[in-house]
Parts: C-alpha cells; structure tokens; sequence
C-alpha cells in the first residue's frame, strides 16, 4: 500500500456530510471526490428540473464539505477533461491523487453498485464499500426478515420498523393509541379550494443554482419538463426550512387528506421532501422523531404523525429492501404481459382526459405529482391501459425529481402496474372514474362524463377498468380482494359486456 490519501468519492445521493465512507475516514489524509458525469445525467432522459437539483446541491454540497474542512476535488460537467462515467473519473482521479485506497459508501442502485464492485480489480487498489446506514433497515436485514416469511407484506416490516426505532411506542412496547395503522382515517376528499392553503417555500435560486440552470437549459433542452417553476432547496439549510414548514403547516392536515386531488393545487398537504430526502439533504429518522414530539405536544392528531411516519420507516424502507432483495432483473417483470406503448400525451400532456392533463401538467412543471397522482391517475391509466411496465417505469424514473430506481421501480412496477404478479401489493390498484371523482374535483370540469361506461362522452377509465378485469380474468381471478368486481362483472348482461369491451378497444386503438 502507498502512502497516499483515501479517495472517497461521494455521488449525487449521498448528500449527507456524515455520510458511512466520510464518517470513516480522516479529513486531513483524504480527498472527496465529486463528479458530475454524462453517463448519470442521461442514462434515461431525466427532466431538467431534477438534473438541475441534484447538481446545484451536489455543488452546493462540495461547498460544505470544505468548509468542514474536507480537501474535494470537483469535476463539473463543462470540464473539457471530463471522461463521462464515474469509473473513468474515478480512473483520472487514481492518477491525480495516488490514492492508497478508495472508500466509498454503497450505491443506490444495482447499475452502479455492479461500477463499485469492479473498481478493486480495475484500479489494482484496495475498495472499502460501506454500508448506507442513513437506513433504518440493511440488505441482510432484509433479506433475514424475508426469509422468514411465506408472504411478504409492508404492514408487518412496519410493526418492525416501529419496534425497532421504539417511534409512536408506549413505554409497555404497544402502538401508540392502540392501533399500528390509521389509514382508514386518512381517506378525505379534497376540501374546498381554499386560498389559505399550504405551499411549499419557492426558494430563489442563488448565483451557483442559476449557473447550473443555464447548463441544463443549454445541453439538455431536448429533455422533458420546465425550468421555470424551479423552486426546490439546494442546501441542508433550505431543505431544513421546506421542512420546518412542512411540519408547522401541512402537517396537521396530512393524513386527512393524503389521498385527495385538487385541479390547480400539486402540493396539498403533502411534505414535498422526498427530494430531499432521497439525495440526503435531509435525514429521515430525524423528521419521523420531529413528527412524534409534534404528536406528543398535542400539535399534531395520532393519524397524521402515523400516518408521515409509516410512508418513511415503512414504505420508504420496505420498498428499498424489495429492490435489493429481488435482484436486477425485478425492472423487467411483466406478470400481465403488458406490451402496448406508453402513449405521447404522457410526455406533453395533451389530452381531454382533465385527470391525466393536471397530472402530467404538474409533472411537467414541477417534476412532482403526490402518490395518489402517481399511483391512482398516471399509474392506474398505464395498468388500465395495458402499458409495457418497463415503459412506465423509465417514464417515472424520468419525470419526478425523487427518482432513483431504488425507490421508483418497486412503487412502478410492483405497486402501481402490479407487473411482480403481487409481491409487493396484495392487488392490482385498479380504479374506474367513480373512485377519481371521489377523491378530487376533476370530472366536474372534464370533456368526459364520469358516470357513462359506453358512448361518445364515456369516461375512459370505465370501460378500461372492466376490460383490464376482463382480459386478465385468468390471472387474477383468484385473487379474493378481487372476488366482487368479478362478481359484479358476471352478474353484468352480456350484451352490456360486449358494449364495454368493445368500447375499451375503441379508445385503445385511439391510443396507437
Ligand atoms: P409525502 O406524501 O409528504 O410523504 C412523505 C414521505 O414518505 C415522502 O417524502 C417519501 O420519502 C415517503 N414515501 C411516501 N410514499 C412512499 C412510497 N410509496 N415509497 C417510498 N417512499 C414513500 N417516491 C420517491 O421518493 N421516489 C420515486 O421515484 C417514487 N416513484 C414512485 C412511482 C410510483 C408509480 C408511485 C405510485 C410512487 C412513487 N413514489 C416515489 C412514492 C411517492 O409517490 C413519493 O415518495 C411522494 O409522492 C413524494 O412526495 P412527498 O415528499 O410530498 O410525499
Ligand atoms: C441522477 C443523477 C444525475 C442526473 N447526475 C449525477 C451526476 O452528475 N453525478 C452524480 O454523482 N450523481 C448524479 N445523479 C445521481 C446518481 O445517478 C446516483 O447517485 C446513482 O444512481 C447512485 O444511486
Ligand atoms: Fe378523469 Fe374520467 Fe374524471 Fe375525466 S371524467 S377527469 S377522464 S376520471
């Protein structure tokens, strides 16, 4: 071994100055290594405003690490030297540096991870790989909690996780209020609009936000999405400030009305931190404790704080543990053998259909759409439809600004195109226009009327709602949580059948 430094190169979701590889090493005998590269900016077509984030707060990250004291070496995507992939940047740091070993904290993904793992043979260099503990739950966690179980289920990992972190526990170990899960209070349809709504803080970009919004103007003009509507926090100290609001206002409406649609309104109650969170501007276990001392000052009711706190030890934690423990080749399940294009309104979002216009409009915009967006109008159209789920999942990798395949691709695949045959989601969520108009105002205002099945102004999510039951029926016919709208389907005339179907293949073949 040299005497060299460490390398410890530090990618753009791992934002946390505390981070496993930086906690391990000391400041004065390494060098950081940042590197904004062409193959992470375009190995799928992202949207401006999320390469404009992560690359503003990678910038404004490597700012912090050296007032830290830390020695980082920066390659910004505009440096003529720059080779383009992490492995050749890495390659040309090895030659600045002579490094004595590389330290580095394990990937988000399988693609880069498999970088990681080769680096040792390449570089003829000891590599460290360190846990990402900024998780609550490890790989071998996970996987020891799977093999223990014929089925796997969230609820149950979240008991775990709630036991495990001792969050929303009574001091006798049971769940706080008795229950584990408040769902069922959190079903609410959108209030009236109200002007004294929450919104998140619209942070104006700084001189180093605004240069990296003109490269991204410049080099990736052809990708989707609007720069001018940027509005996210760059900083720990801006993200702090999104979420200091987010506890102070929206908070104590979130679980109520987690699920409701608004036309014009793309934040709700919602935290708008996932961004955040994913790049490690923000640690998640620190929000879930201020979220328990709101509830335990009596600032926040019991179904709101549950509520924020199972999406983030629960969903969040589950569904990265599905993505490691099912291995690479989970992005392309395909259980209903879906193979029809995702069509061009998802990229524009043109089209009559109000609900899909707002929100891909918003997507568009802000590179943000709620879960219920996601999962119930985007998501459930593309099930509906019968769209490639490999299709969809590069279409959510792409367009949201929280994107990294760790998390988009077991929501996409498993929870929203139910493409893993019900691993993840005990079944398919599946919806007609009648549980849209529930929940949102959007079929007040759209071309389409929501209470017809068939004709020249059926709502489109009718007739494909019972034709998606129709052509999967041999699949998913045993699936007891689907065993009454099959129920309702038979019981429905044959010629009323035949109109639908037919209907469906009409409004299909539109679609081609
Ligand atoms: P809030 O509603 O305020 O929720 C609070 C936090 O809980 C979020 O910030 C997030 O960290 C976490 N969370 C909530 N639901 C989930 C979930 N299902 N999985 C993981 N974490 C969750 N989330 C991502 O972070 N990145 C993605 O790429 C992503 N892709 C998705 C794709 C589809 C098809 C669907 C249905 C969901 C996806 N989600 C993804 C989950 C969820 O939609 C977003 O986390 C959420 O909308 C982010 O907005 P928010 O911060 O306002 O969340
Ligand atoms: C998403 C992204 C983008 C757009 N650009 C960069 C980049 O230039 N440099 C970088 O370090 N990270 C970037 N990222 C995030 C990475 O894709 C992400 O860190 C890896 O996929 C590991 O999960
Ligand atoms: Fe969407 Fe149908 Fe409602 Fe129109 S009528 S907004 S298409 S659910």
């Amino acid at each position: 071994m040299t005497d060299g430094p460490l390398l410890i190169p530090i990618m753009g979701d791992q934002l946390t100055p505390d981070i496993a590889s930086l906690r391990a090493a000391d400041k004065a005998r390494s060098v950081v290594l940042m590197m904004e590269v062409a193959d992470e900016t375009s190995y799928v077509r992202h949207h401006k405003a999320k390469i404009a984030f992560i690359l503003s707060a990678m910038r404004h990250h490597a700012d912090r690490l050296r007032a830290m004291g830390w020695t980082v070496d920066y390659v910004t995507l505009d440096d003529p030297a720059n080779s383009g992939s992490f492995t050749s940047e890495v390659a040309r740091a090895v030659e600045r540096h002579k490094p004595a070993a590389i330290h580095v904290t394990e990937a988000g993904e399988w693609r880069v991870q498999a970088m990681l793992e080769a680096w040792e043979t390449r570089f003829g260099l000891p590599v460290v790989i360190h846990e990402d503990d900024r998780f609550l739950c490890s790989h071998a966690e996970f996987d020891t909690w799977a093999a223990a179980r014929k089925q796997l289920r969230m609820e149950y990992f979240y008991r775990d996780m709630r036991r495990k972190t001792g969050l929303l526990m009574t001091a006798e170990g049971k769940p706080e209020g008795g229950e584990w899960n408040y769902d069922a209070d959190n079903r609410k349809p959108a209030p009236g609009r109200d002007l004294l709504m929450p919104q998140p803080i619209r942070i104006r970009p700084d001189a180093i936000t605004q240069d990296v919004l003109g490269i991204v103007a410049e080099r990736f003009a052809d990708h989707i999405g609007s720069l001018g509507h940027f509005h996210f926090a760059v900083t720990h100290e801006d993200a702090m400030r999104q979420q200091r609001r987010f506890l102070d206002e929206a908070l104590p409406r979130f679980g109520d009305y987690q699920d409701a649609m608004l036309t014009d309104e793309p934040f709700l109650w919602h935290s708008i931190l996932s961004p955040y969170i994913n790049a490690g501007l923000l640690d998640p276990l620190a929000l879930c404790r201020e979220v328990e001392a709101r509830y335990r000052a009596g600032k926040v009711p019991l179904n709101c704080a549950e509520g924020f706190i199972r999406q983030i030890i629960g969903w969040r934690e589950y569904v990265r543990g599905i993505y490691w423990h099912e291995g690479p080749d989970y992005a392309r399940r395909n259980a209903l053998g879906a193979t029809r294009p995702l069509p061009g309104f998802y990229w524009t979002g043109e089209t009559d259909m109000h609900c899909m216009a707002q929100a891909i409009g918003q997507t568009i915009d802000h590179a943000y759409a709620h879960h219920i967006q996601r999962l119930m109008i985007t998501g459930n159209f593309a099930m509906l439809a019968g769209i490639d789920p490999h299709q969809v999942h590069v279409w959510y990798l792409e367009v949201y600004a929280d994107a990294y395949e760790w998390v988009e691709l077991p929501n996409t695949i498993g929870m929203s195109q139910f493409a893993d045959g019900g691993l993840l989601a005990s079944k398919p969520y599946a919806a007609g226009g009648a549980y849209i108009n529930r929940m949102s105002d959007y079929c007040g205002t759209c071309r389409y009327d929501v209470k017809q099945r068939v004709g020249e102004d059926a709502c489109p999510f009718n007739a494909l709602y019972w034709d998606f039951l129709a052509r999967n029926e041999p699949l998913l016919r045993r699936n007891v949580r689907l065993a009454m709208p099959y129920r309702n389907w038979a019981r429905m005339d044959e010629q009323d059948r035949a109109a639908t179907r037919e209907q469906a293949a009409r409004f299909l073949s539109s679609l081609d």
